[in-house]
Protein backbone atom coordinates (compact mmCIF):
# COMPACT_ATOMS: atom_id res chain seq x y z
CA UNK A 1 0.00 0.00 0.00
CA UNK A 2 1.13 3.88 -0.57
CA UNK A 3 1.30 6.19 1.83
CA UNK A 4 -1.52 7.85 0.98
CA UNK A 5 -3.79 4.61 0.94
CA UNK A 6 -2.34 3.92 4.36
CA UNK A 7 -3.40 7.54 5.61
CA UNK A 8 -6.75 6.97 4.34
CA UNK A 9 -7.49 3.75 5.21
CA UNK A 10 -6.38 4.79 8.98
CA UNK A 11 -8.71 7.89 9.19
CA UNK A 12 -11.50 6.02 7.31
CA UNK A 13 -10.96 3.13 10.48
CA UNK A 14 -11.88 6.01 12.86
CA UNK A 15 -13.99 7.71 10.94
CA UNK A 16 -15.47 10.72 13.02
CA UNK A 17 -12.86 10.36 15.57
CA UNK A 18 -9.54 11.94 16.18
CA UNK A 19 -6.47 9.72 15.67
CA UNK A 20 -2.95 11.16 16.56
CA UNK A 21 -0.39 11.84 15.01
CA UNK A 22 1.59 9.88 16.69
CA UNK A 23 -0.61 7.00 15.88
CA UNK A 24 -0.84 7.60 11.86
CA UNK A 25 3.41 8.64 12.34
CA UNK A 26 4.17 5.02 13.50
CA UNK A 27 1.89 2.89 11.67
CA UNK A 28 3.05 4.40 8.63
CA UNK A 29 6.45 5.30 8.96
CA UNK A 30 6.84 8.77 8.07
CA UNK A 31 7.44 11.98 9.87
CA UNK A 32 4.82 14.41 11.43
CA UNK A 33 5.35 16.64 9.03
CA UNK A 34 5.31 14.21 6.26
CA UNK A 35 1.96 13.77 7.58
CA UNK A 36 0.74 17.04 7.28
CA UNK A 37 1.74 17.66 4.12
CA UNK A 38 0.02 14.27 3.10
CA UNK A 39 -2.95 15.78 4.93
CA UNK A 40 -3.50 18.74 2.74
CA UNK A 41 -2.63 17.27 -0.12
CA UNK A 42 -5.67 14.67 0.78
CA UNK A 43 -8.29 18.03 1.33
CA UNK A 44 -7.28 19.20 -2.05
CA UNK A 45 -8.64 15.81 -3.26
CA UNK A 46 -12.08 16.39 -1.75
CA UNK A 47 -11.36 14.67 1.79
CA UNK A 48 -13.28 16.79 4.56
CA UNK A 49 -10.01 16.31 7.31
CA UNK A 50 -10.38 18.65 10.75
CA UNK A 51 -7.29 18.98 12.21
CA UNK A 52 -6.05 19.95 15.91
CA UNK A 53 -3.16 20.46 17.92
CA UNK A 54 -3.50 17.99 20.45
CA UNK A 55 -5.98 15.66 18.91
CA UNK A 56 -4.72 15.28 15.14
CA UNK A 57 -7.04 14.29 12.72
CA UNK A 58 -10.45 13.72 12.25
CA UNK A 59 -11.70 12.19 9.10
CA UNK A 60 -15.44 14.19 8.82
CA UNK A 61 -16.12 12.86 4.87
CA UNK A 62 -14.40 11.37 1.87
CA UNK A 63 -15.29 12.36 -1.21
CA UNK A 64 -17.13 10.62 -4.43
CA UNK A 65 -13.52 9.50 -6.33
CA UNK A 66 -13.05 6.51 -8.04
CA UNK A 67 -9.44 6.17 -7.16
CA UNK A 68 -8.33 2.49 -5.60
CA UNK A 69 -7.41 3.43 -1.75
CA UNK A 70 -11.67 4.51 -2.14
CA UNK A 71 -12.63 1.44 -3.97
CA UNK A 72 -10.63 -0.88 -1.99
CA UNK A 73 -11.25 0.35 1.29
CA UNK A 74 -12.73 -2.72 3.19
CA UNK A 75 -14.07 -4.46 -0.88
CA UNK A 76 -13.36 -7.87 0.60
CA UNK A 77 -13.22 -9.49 -2.62
CA UNK A 78 -11.19 -12.34 -3.47
CA UNK A 79 -10.24 -11.59 -7.21
CA UNK A 80 -11.76 -8.74 -8.42
CA UNK A 81 -10.05 -5.58 -7.69
CA UNK A 82 -7.42 -6.31 -6.00
CA UNK A 83 -5.66 -4.15 -8.40
CA UNK A 84 -7.56 -1.16 -9.53
CA UNK A 85 -5.90 1.81 -12.05
CA UNK A 86 -8.14 5.27 -11.70
CA UNK A 87 -7.51 7.33 -14.69
CA UNK A 88 -9.54 11.38 -14.70
CA UNK A 89 -10.32 10.38 -18.31
CA UNK A 90 -9.83 7.72 -20.73
CA UNK A 91 -10.71 7.17 -24.75
CA UNK A 92 -12.30 3.74 -23.58
CA UNK A 93 -11.63 1.36 -20.51
CA UNK A 94 -11.89 -1.70 -22.41
CA UNK A 95 -8.39 -0.60 -24.65
CA UNK A 96 -7.32 0.30 -21.48
CA UNK A 97 -7.98 -2.81 -20.08
CA UNK A 98 -6.75 -5.15 -23.20
CA UNK A 99 -3.19 -3.26 -23.62
CA UNK A 100 -2.85 -3.76 -19.36
CA UNK A 101 -4.01 -7.34 -19.86
CA UNK A 102 -1.41 -8.12 -23.31
CA UNK A 103 1.19 -7.15 -20.74
CA UNK A 104 0.27 -9.73 -18.06
CA UNK A 105 -2.72 -7.86 -16.53
CA UNK A 106 -3.61 -9.83 -13.48
CA UNK A 107 -7.20 -11.74 -13.10
CA UNK A 108 -9.49 -9.21 -11.62
CA UNK A 109 -7.39 -6.28 -12.37
CA UNK A 110 -9.92 -3.09 -13.03
CA UNK A 111 -9.56 -0.06 -14.90
CA UNK A 112 -11.76 2.96 -14.28
CA UNK A 113 -12.16 6.36 -15.53
CA UNK A 114 -14.38 9.52 -14.97
CA UNK A 115 -14.95 10.11 -18.38
CA UNK A 116 -14.61 8.49 -21.83
CA UNK A 117 -14.11 9.64 -24.82
CA UNK A 118 -14.11 6.68 -27.54
CA UNK A 119 -16.53 4.50 -25.45
CA UNK A 120 -17.45 1.48 -27.64
CA UNK A 121 -20.27 -0.69 -27.64
CA UNK A 122 -20.22 -3.86 -30.02
CA UNK A 123 -19.39 -4.22 -33.81
CA UNK A 124 -17.86 -0.88 -33.57
CA UNK A 125 -20.90 1.15 -31.91
CA UNK A 126 -20.62 4.22 -29.72
CA UNK A 127 -20.90 3.69 -26.20
CA UNK A 128 -21.99 7.68 -24.50
CA UNK A 129 -20.22 8.50 -21.31
CA UNK A 130 -21.04 11.26 -18.98
CA UNK A 131 -18.16 12.77 -17.03
CA UNK A 132 -18.49 11.84 -13.22
CA UNK A 133 -22.20 11.18 -13.84
CA UNK A 134 -22.08 7.06 -15.64
CA UNK A 135 -19.52 4.91 -14.84
CA UNK A 136 -17.33 3.67 -17.21
CA UNK A 137 -15.04 0.96 -15.79
CA UNK A 138 -13.17 -2.23 -17.41
CA UNK A 139 -12.20 -5.58 -15.86
CA UNK A 140 -9.37 -8.05 -17.14
CA UNK A 141 -10.34 -12.22 -16.39
CA UNK A 142 -7.94 -15.02 -16.96
CA UNK A 143 -10.20 -18.07 -16.57
CA UNK A 144 -8.98 -21.27 -17.81
CA UNK A 145 -11.29 -21.64 -20.67
CA UNK A 146 -12.38 -22.39 -24.34
CA UNK A 147 -13.42 -20.11 -26.52
CA UNK A 148 -16.59 -21.06 -26.68
CA UNK A 149 -17.78 -20.62 -23.22
CA UNK A 150 -16.85 -16.86 -23.20
CA UNK A 151 -20.63 -15.97 -23.93
CA UNK A 152 -21.18 -16.81 -20.47
CA UNK A 153 -18.89 -14.12 -19.29
CA UNK A 154 -21.65 -11.39 -20.95
CA UNK A 155 -23.98 -13.69 -19.02
CA UNK A 156 -22.08 -13.69 -15.85
CA UNK A 157 -21.49 -9.76 -15.54
CA UNK A 158 -25.36 -9.07 -16.51
CA UNK A 159 -26.36 -10.87 -13.74
CA UNK A 160 -23.48 -8.99 -11.28
CA UNK A 161 -25.16 -5.79 -12.98
CA UNK A 162 -28.52 -6.98 -11.88
CA UNK A 163 -27.81 -7.56 -8.67
CA UNK A 164 -25.94 -4.51 -7.84
CA UNK A 165 -28.70 -2.27 -9.58
CA UNK A 166 -31.34 -4.65 -7.50
CA UNK A 167 -29.37 -4.21 -3.94
CA UNK A 168 -28.85 -0.30 -4.22
CA UNK A 169 -31.84 0.82 -5.39
CA UNK A 170 -34.92 -2.10 -4.40
CA UNK A 171 -35.63 -2.12 -8.50
CA UNK A 172 -35.51 -4.91 -10.49
CA UNK A 173 -33.92 -4.39 -13.60
CA UNK A 174 -34.64 -6.62 -16.33
CA UNK A 175 -31.74 -8.47 -18.92
CA UNK A 176 -32.42 -7.79 -22.52
CA UNK A 177 -30.54 -10.68 -24.92
CA UNK A 178 -27.45 -10.41 -25.11
CA UNK A 179 -25.75 -7.72 -22.97
CA UNK A 180 -28.55 -4.90 -22.34
CA UNK A 181 -30.09 -4.15 -18.54
CA UNK A 182 -33.14 -1.85 -18.44
CA UNK A 183 -35.15 -0.18 -16.56
CA UNK A 184 -38.88 0.71 -17.35
CA UNK A 185 -37.79 -0.72 -20.42
CA UNK A 186 -35.18 1.65 -21.64
CA UNK A 187 -31.17 0.56 -21.54
CA UNK A 188 -29.75 1.84 -18.48
CA UNK A 189 -26.14 -0.11 -18.63
CA UNK A 190 -24.31 -2.02 -21.11
CA UNK A 191 -21.98 -4.78 -21.54
CA UNK A 192 -19.26 -4.94 -23.87
CA UNK A 193 -16.74 -8.91 -23.87
CA UNK A 194 -13.38 -8.86 -25.96
CA UNK A 195 -11.29 -11.66 -25.91
CA UNK A 196 -7.64 -12.59 -26.34
CA UNK A 197 -7.71 -16.10 -27.97
CA UNK A 198 -6.32 -18.59 -29.45
CA UNK A 199 -7.44 -22.02 -31.22
CA UNK A 200 -8.71 -23.52 -28.47
CA UNK A 201 -8.21 -21.33 -25.13
CA UNK A 202 -8.98 -17.64 -24.09
CA UNK A 203 -5.72 -15.93 -23.31
CA UNK A 204 -7.78 -13.31 -21.25
CA UNK A 205 -11.22 -11.33 -21.54
CA UNK A 206 -12.01 -7.95 -20.84
CA UNK A 207 -15.17 -6.90 -19.44
CA UNK A 208 -16.61 -3.27 -20.09
CA UNK A 209 -19.50 -2.17 -18.53
CA UNK A 210 -21.01 1.26 -18.83
CA UNK A 211 -23.86 2.18 -16.53
CA UNK A 212 -25.81 5.41 -16.63
CA UNK A 213 -26.20 6.32 -12.80
CA UNK A 214 -26.36 9.69 -12.34
CA UNK A 215 -27.28 10.94 -15.82
CA UNK A 216 -30.11 13.56 -16.09
CA UNK A 217 -32.52 12.67 -18.78
CA UNK A 218 -31.49 16.30 -21.13
CA UNK A 219 -27.78 14.96 -21.10
CA UNK A 220 -28.44 12.14 -23.77
CA UNK A 221 -27.81 12.93 -26.90
CA UNK A 222 -31.31 13.14 -28.92
CA UNK A 223 -30.24 9.85 -30.88
CA UNK A 224 -30.74 7.40 -27.60
CA UNK A 225 -32.55 9.57 -25.63
CA UNK A 226 -35.89 8.03 -25.62
CA UNK A 227 -34.32 4.62 -25.37
CA UNK A 228 -32.28 5.08 -22.10
CA UNK A 229 -32.62 6.01 -18.73
CA UNK A 230 -30.39 6.54 -15.71
CA UNK A 231 -30.40 5.07 -11.90
CA UNK A 232 -31.06 8.91 -10.93
CA UNK A 233 -34.01 9.12 -13.71
CA UNK A 234 -35.10 5.93 -12.31
CA UNK A 235 -35.39 6.24 -8.63
CA UNK A 236 -34.81 10.20 -8.14
CA UNK A 237 -31.64 9.21 -5.89
CA UNK A 238 -28.40 10.02 -6.55
CA UNK A 239 -26.47 6.98 -5.62
CA UNK A 240 -22.27 7.60 -4.96
CA UNK A 241 -20.36 6.64 -7.91
CA UNK A 242 -17.97 4.57 -5.62
CA UNK A 243 -20.73 2.80 -3.14
CA UNK A 244 -22.56 1.55 -6.64
CA UNK A 245 -18.61 0.80 -8.00
CA UNK A 246 -18.15 -1.17 -4.76
CA UNK A 247 -21.00 -3.37 -4.70
CA UNK A 248 -20.53 -3.82 -8.67
CA UNK A 249 -17.02 -5.32 -8.08
CA UNK A 250 -18.35 -7.49 -4.92
CA UNK A 251 -21.36 -9.26 -7.06
CA UNK A 252 -18.85 -9.22 -10.10
CA UNK A 253 -16.42 -11.48 -7.81
CA UNK A 254 -19.21 -13.40 -6.03
CA UNK A 255 -20.24 -14.36 -9.79
CA UNK A 256 -17.05 -15.26 -11.17
CA UNK A 257 -16.52 -17.54 -7.72
CA UNK A 258 -19.78 -19.39 -9.50
CA UNK A 259 -18.52 -19.16 -12.78
CA UNK A 260 -15.06 -21.20 -12.12
CA UNK A 261 -16.74 -23.63 -9.18
CA UNK A 262 -19.06 -24.79 -12.38
CA UNK A 263 -16.38 -24.50 -15.11
CA UNK A 264 -17.93 -21.81 -16.71
CA UNK A 265 -21.61 -23.35 -17.65
CA UNK A 266 -24.76 -24.49 -16.34
CA UNK A 267 -25.13 -22.53 -12.81
CA UNK A 268 -24.52 -19.26 -14.49
CA UNK A 269 -26.74 -20.01 -17.59
CA UNK A 270 -29.23 -21.06 -15.14
CA UNK A 271 -29.28 -17.94 -13.10
CA UNK A 272 -29.38 -15.67 -16.59
CA UNK A 273 -32.32 -17.18 -17.86
CA UNK A 274 -34.13 -16.93 -14.66
CA UNK A 275 -33.10 -13.05 -15.41
CA UNK A 276 -33.28 -12.47 -18.57
CA UNK A 277 -36.70 -13.93 -19.02
CA UNK A 278 -36.30 -14.70 -22.52
CA UNK A 279 -37.43 -18.49 -22.96
CA UNK A 280 -41.55 -18.80 -24.43
CA UNK A 281 -40.85 -14.69 -25.95
CA UNK A 282 -41.44 -13.97 -29.58
CA UNK A 283 -38.80 -12.56 -30.76
CA UNK A 284 -37.31 -11.11 -33.99
CA UNK A 285 -33.71 -10.44 -33.95
CA UNK A 286 -31.53 -8.97 -36.68
CA UNK A 287 -28.48 -10.78 -36.64
CA UNK A 288 -25.71 -9.60 -39.15
CA UNK A 289 -27.69 -9.61 -42.64
CA UNK A 290 -30.34 -11.92 -41.43
CA UNK A 291 -33.51 -11.71 -39.56
CA UNK A 292 -34.85 -14.04 -37.33
CA UNK A 293 -38.25 -14.25 -36.28
CA UNK A 294 -39.97 -16.79 -34.00
CA UNK A 295 -40.51 -18.26 -30.52
CA UNK A 296 -36.93 -19.01 -28.17
CA UNK A 297 -37.64 -22.07 -26.94
CA UNK A 298 -34.23 -22.21 -25.32
CA UNK A 299 -30.63 -20.94 -24.72
CA UNK A 300 -28.02 -23.25 -25.41
CA UNK A 301 -25.25 -24.27 -23.25
CA UNK A 302 -22.70 -21.94 -25.22
CA UNK A 303 -25.15 -19.24 -24.33
CA UNK A 304 -27.46 -19.23 -27.99
CA UNK A 305 -31.03 -18.43 -27.98
CA UNK A 306 -32.74 -21.32 -29.71
CA UNK A 307 -35.38 -19.46 -31.62
CA UNK A 308 -38.41 -22.14 -33.35
CA UNK A 309 -39.63 -20.07 -36.85
CA UNK A 310 -42.83 -19.94 -38.25
CA UNK A 311 -41.22 -22.30 -40.75
CA UNK A 312 -40.92 -24.93 -38.15
CA UNK A 313 -36.82 -24.59 -38.25
CA UNK A 314 -34.92 -24.30 -35.09
CA UNK A 315 -32.45 -21.90 -35.40
CA UNK A 316 -29.29 -20.55 -32.75
CA UNK A 317 -28.76 -17.70 -32.73
CA UNK A 318 -24.88 -16.53 -30.94
CA UNK A 319 -24.89 -13.02 -31.81
CA UNK A 320 -27.08 -10.07 -32.63
CA UNK A 321 -29.33 -7.57 -32.09
CA UNK A 322 -32.81 -8.24 -30.02
CA UNK A 323 -35.52 -5.84 -32.07
CA UNK A 324 -38.95 -6.61 -30.49
CA UNK A 325 -40.18 -9.12 -28.24
CA UNK A 326 -43.48 -10.28 -28.13
CA UNK A 327 -45.70 -11.44 -24.69
CA UNK A 328 -47.25 -14.91 -25.25
CA UNK A 329 -50.80 -14.38 -25.74
CA UNK A 330 -52.86 -15.28 -22.53
C1 LIG B 1 -23.14 -2.10 -25.40
O1 LIG B 1 -23.03 -2.25 -26.75
O2 LIG B 1 -24.16 -1.88 -24.81
C2 LIG B 1 -21.81 -2.19 -24.66
C3 LIG B 1 -21.50 -0.97 -23.87
C4 LIG B 1 -20.22 -1.12 -23.09
C5 LIG B 1 -19.70 0.19 -22.57
C6 LIG B 1 -18.54 0.00 -21.66
S1 LIG B 1 -18.09 1.47 -20.85
C7 LIG B 1 -16.64 0.76 -20.27
C8 LIG B 1 -16.11 -0.08 -21.41
N1 LIG B 1 -15.25 0.69 -22.27
C9 LIG B 1 -15.77 0.79 -23.50
O3 LIG B 1 -15.22 1.42 -24.46
N2 LIG B 1 -16.95 0.13 -23.56
C10 LIG B 1 -17.26 -0.51 -22.30
P1 LIG B 1 -24.25 -2.41 -27.77
O4 LIG B 1 -25.16 -3.50 -27.32
O5 LIG B 1 -23.61 -2.50 -29.10
O6 LIG B 1 -25.05 -1.06 -27.63
C11 LIG B 1 -24.56 0.14 -28.20
C12 LIG B 1 -25.76 1.03 -28.49
O7 LIG B 1 -26.34 1.48 -27.27
C13 LIG B 1 -25.39 2.28 -29.24
O8 LIG B 1 -25.40 2.05 -30.62
C14 LIG B 1 -26.50 3.26 -28.81
O9 LIG B 1 -27.65 3.05 -29.57
C15 LIG B 1 -26.81 2.82 -27.39
N3 LIG B 1 -26.09 3.64 -26.40
C16 LIG B 1 -24.89 4.27 -26.50
N4 LIG B 1 -24.57 4.87 -25.36
C17 LIG B 1 -25.58 4.65 -24.49
C18 LIG B 1 -25.83 5.00 -23.15
N5 LIG B 1 -24.96 5.72 -22.43
N6 LIG B 1 -26.99 4.58 -22.58
C19 LIG B 1 -27.89 3.84 -23.28
N7 LIG B 1 -27.69 3.48 -24.55
C20 LIG B 1 -26.56 3.85 -25.17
Amino acid sequence: MMDNEKIIHILKDHEGRFVSGEIISREVGITRAAIWKRISALKSMGYVIDARQNMGYRLMRSPDILTPEEIQYRLGTKIVGSEVRYYPVLESTNAEAFRVATEGGKDGLVIVTDHQTGGKGRLNRTWFSFRRQSLSLSIVLRPKIVPYVATMLTYMAGIALYETIYALTAVKPSIKWPNDILMSGKKVAGVLCELNTETDVVNFAVIGLGINLNVRKNKFPAEIRDASTSIYEETKKRVKRVTFVKELLRQFDYWYGVFLRDGGDSRILAEWKERADIVGKDVKIRSFNEEIEGEVVDVDPNGALVVQTKEGEKKRVIAGDLETVVLPEG
